[in-house]
């Protein structure tokens, strides 16, 4: 049977701003405050999805949330109606209502971790919300998160949905951002790789110490559990922690992986050597070979990477069987990271192709092509499961950039988000979008 990697978009929100929201995350942090451009950012989302299907890939679309999360204000105590909340926390705690207002459901790659069905014990696609609890803005996307994704994969006879994980830093779940999957084909079992950045149980494990680790190696060993992973299939990995005080939040900002291929810089990890070896055999028992490409420091800088963002690209499989690397355009104006991919693609290796977009938008907020997409690797009866709402067709696409058109601003500071009027906006966007994806109701506006 044929299988594919689906990749699903996050779709840019409404309300996308610079919030400064994300210690540890570098662009984030020195973004904040900079008025941003909503729509500019949603129509450079879907001109990604858009380049992806015409190159022939499969592409889906995962829906925004609702944003400002007035019940999110009203559980911090501001009362009255939706208006009054906003006001009111407006008024009296600014960091709060900009939380509220995040568009950050856009980095999909941070909405779930999801194992295919050849890697679980009874045979379906399994999915485990993330409880993203490093952060209070993205803490608050899980409900929402799981709503949709039961909307797009309902068929209980292909998709099965966990939770997430209980909300404490113990537990810290950041989703598919710090898991890859190995594998010779989609459709055959693989391996998946989870890369965790502390142990909340046992000290011996080292920790970063400016910034957070935000994934810990039991939320990752949950999720394996609650997927029904075979030990044969599972290698588990700590990354650097030094790179995480350099700005490395996610490993998907220092590493990517695709069918047997590992792209990795290498500061990334914590005993790379026996990890490398653990991946090979195990791919190896599963009948496949596993390939590493190692980015030396001498060529490109864990500072280079973070600015770039060259890891978090797309690694792509072409129908001949080599690579193709969608990179933002941050990686083609750094000389050493350019310089590099000219050598890489030149040297006929796998990697034999780059494209480079224009992500500016999600970029500085620390989200790059990576961030935006949730990868789900389907057979073909599957994918026929999935809600055919939510893949991505010319027509679909073009309904989508004339939604964005009708409904978005041009410019968002922190003084727009404080406009009552905005909310007003972002919920008949959304009620439309439910009906233009098929996802019924999801929004809590549209089910309380
Ligand atoms: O969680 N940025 C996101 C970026 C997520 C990137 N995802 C992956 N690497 N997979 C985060 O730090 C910034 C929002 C603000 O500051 O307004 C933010 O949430």
């Amino acid at each position: 049977m044929k299988s594919y990697e689906v990749n699903f978009d996050g779709l840019v929100g409404p309300t996308h701003n610079y919030g400064g929201l994300s210690y540890g995350n570098v662009a984030s942090q020195s973004n904040s405050q900079q008025s941003s451009n909503p729509k500019e950012a949603a129509l450079q989302g879907l001109a990604k999805m858009k380049a992806l299907m015409d190159m022939g890939f499969q592409q889906g679309v995962l829906a925004p949330q609702e944003r400002p999360d007035v019940a999110a204000l009203r559980r911090l105590g501001f009362a009255g109606s939706d208006a009054q909340v906003i006001q009111q926390a407006a008024k009296e705690a600014m960091p709060l209502l900009v939380a509220s207002c995040s568009a950050s459901s856009m980095w999909v790659a941070n909405a779930a971790t999801v194992s295919p069905s050849a890697d679980t014990a009874d045979g379906r696609v399994h999915f485990t919300a993330a409880n993203l609890n490093c952060k209070y803005h993205r803490s608050i996307e899980h409900p929402t998160t799981s709503r949709v994704l039961g909307a797009m994969f309902a068929n209980q006879q292909h998709f099965a949905h966990h939770a997430a994980l209980p909300a404490v830093a113990q537990f810290g779940d950041e989703g598919a951002a710090n898991h890859t999957r190995f594998c010779r084909a989609y459709g055959e079992a693989g391996v998946e790789f989870f890369v965790f950045g502390r142990s909340a149980f046992d000290t011996r494990y080292p920790a970063p110490q400016k910034y957070p680790a935000r994934q810990t190696l039991e939320a990752s060993q949950a999720v394996a559990r609650l997927h029904g992973l075979r030990e044969e299939g599972v290698v588990y990995a700590q990354q650097n922690p030094s790179v995480i005080d350099q700005g490395v939040f996610h490993n998907d900002v220092i590493a990517v992986g695709n069918g047997e291929v590992l792209f990795y810089h290498e500061d990334a990890f914590l005993q790379t050597d026996k990890m490398l070896a653990e991946l090979s055999s195990k791919l190896a028992k599963v009948g496949g070979k596993f390939q590493s490409v190692c980015v030396p420091r001498s060529a490109v800088t864990v500072d280079d990477a973070v600015r770039s963002y060259l890891f978090n690209s797309q690694l792509l499989s072409r129908p001949d069987g080599s690579m193709l690397l969608i990179v933002p355009e941050e990686c083609r104006s750094n000389e050493r990271v350019w310089h590099y991919l000219q050598g890489l693609t030149g040297a006929g290796g796998v990697i034999r192709e780059v494209k480079v977009f224009d992500l500016k938008q999600s970029m500085q907020n620390g989200g790059g092509p990576a961030c935006l997409r949730l990868r789900v690797a389907l057979n073909e009866t599957e994918l026929a499961a999935v809600n055919p709402g939510v893949i991505m067709t010319a027509p679909l696409y073009d309904s989508l950039t004339q939604w964005v058109e009708r409904h978005y601003r041009d410019r968002m500071t922190e003084n727009d988000l404080a406009d009552p009027q905005l909310l007003l906006e972002c919920r008949a966007a959304l009620d439309e979008l439910t009906q233009i994806l098929k996802l019924g109701a999801v929004y809590p506006f549209q089910i309380n």
